[in-house]
């Protein structure tokens, strides 16, 4: 008797044990890991495109994102580390706005012992390991491949001198830094090549506008290139160089960066020569990224897409939708 009601617990118990185990097929899955994600703002549609592709990613990776945007502001996004501290997630991935002003909330991030991601942007630093690792494009490189088309452009125009303006990305930022270190360091050994003015468009298309304006209000016809460090800007100047009587892509060599449709759409149509592309699709090596660091594992220091140039040495025809 005694035996037999055991052996009916034991069953009890064993079918209770396979009910909760079995899952219904559309019951949803406990999220593997907890990842904030501070964005810096949604100044272009690079930036647009690279938060959707973290959403689109976290999601087919089941990774539960809690995304925070900080409209262009460090103390936003200061203040959505901190939460993201608070609330335990499992790591910490950030866009910083500008190199500077990180120490104290990445320090804060290292006692908590929740590893810290660099995604797109870069920080500077004396500390040491703040942050694991960096996702984000060669922006060197690109500065370097920007000036690089210039120089073959001159060259097949026989120029003799050519005059640039340049409209940079946010001061103190990454890519504005190192776009302009790239370009620089590339044209430096030509002769022909002369900076009239480089001026900060903050990479917005309104600045974009203004900077153009005020360029072409102090140089007038001796702008031969503009070189502009995101499409957002450069689309911003196109309209003021029309409205001042000058031809973009004939009257001035128009260099872009990023490579998103609508850039690339008007390069088509002539109005821009060159767009250095930028991709903002880092998602898919966030989350692998993601997951190697909850795992405990080891990750490269640096990860770099590969990008390449549109311009209009090439036939663009059959080019792929941007999906940006
Ligand atoms: O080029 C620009 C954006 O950091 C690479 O930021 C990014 C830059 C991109 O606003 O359009």
């Amino acid at each position: 008797m005694v035996k037999r009601l055991i052996a009916c617990a034991v069953c009890v118990v064993l079918a209770l044990t396979a009910v909760s185990c079995t899952k219904k097929a559309d019951e949803p899955t406990e999220p593997k890991v907890l990842l904030g994600f501070s964005q810096l703002g949604s100044e272009s549609a690079w930036r647009i495109g690279n938060t959707k592709d973290i959403e689109e990613q976290a999601d087919r990776y089941g990774v539960s994102l809690m995304l925070e945007n900080a409209n262009q502001k460090q103390e936003n996004q200061i203040d959505a580390i901190r939460r993201f501290i608070a609330y335990k997630v499992d790591v910490i991935a950030f866009s910083p706005i500008v190199e500077e002003g990180w120490d104290n909330v990445l320090l804060e991030a290292k006692s908590a012992g929740i590893p810290v991601i660099l995604v797109d942007r870069d920080i500077s630093t004396q500390k040491v390991d703040l942050t694991t690792c960096l996702i984000g494009a060669d922006f060197y490189k690109e500065g370097v491949m920007a000036a690089e088309y210039l120089i073959r452009k001159a060259d097949a125009l026989g120029l003799e001198q050519v005059n640039i303006v340049e409209i940079t990305g946010t001061e103190n930022s990454t890519p504005m830094r190192q776009r302009q270190a790239g370009f620089y360091d590339t044209i430096a050994s030509d002769g022909r090549m002369n900076i009239l003015e480089s001026i900060d468009g903050d990479f917005l298309k309104s600045r974009g506008a203004e900077c153009m304006r005020y360029l072409l209000k102090t140089y007038s016809d001796t702008i031969d290139v503009v070189f502009s460090h995101n499409d957002e800007m450069t689309l911003g100047a196109l309209p003021e160089i029309e409205k001042a009587g000058f031809v973009p892509g004939k009257d001035m060599i128009i260099i872009s960066i990023d490579g998103g449709q609508e850039a690339i759409d008007v390069l088509k149509e002539g109005r821009i020569n060159c767009v250095v592309e930028c991709t903002p699709k880092l998602g898919k090596a966030l989350m692998e990224t993601v997951f190697s660091l909850k795992a405990g594992e080891s990750v490269d220091a640096v990860i770099h897409p590969e990008e390449q140039v549109f311009s209009d040495e090439q036939d663009l025809t059959t080019l792929a939708p941007r999906g940006y």
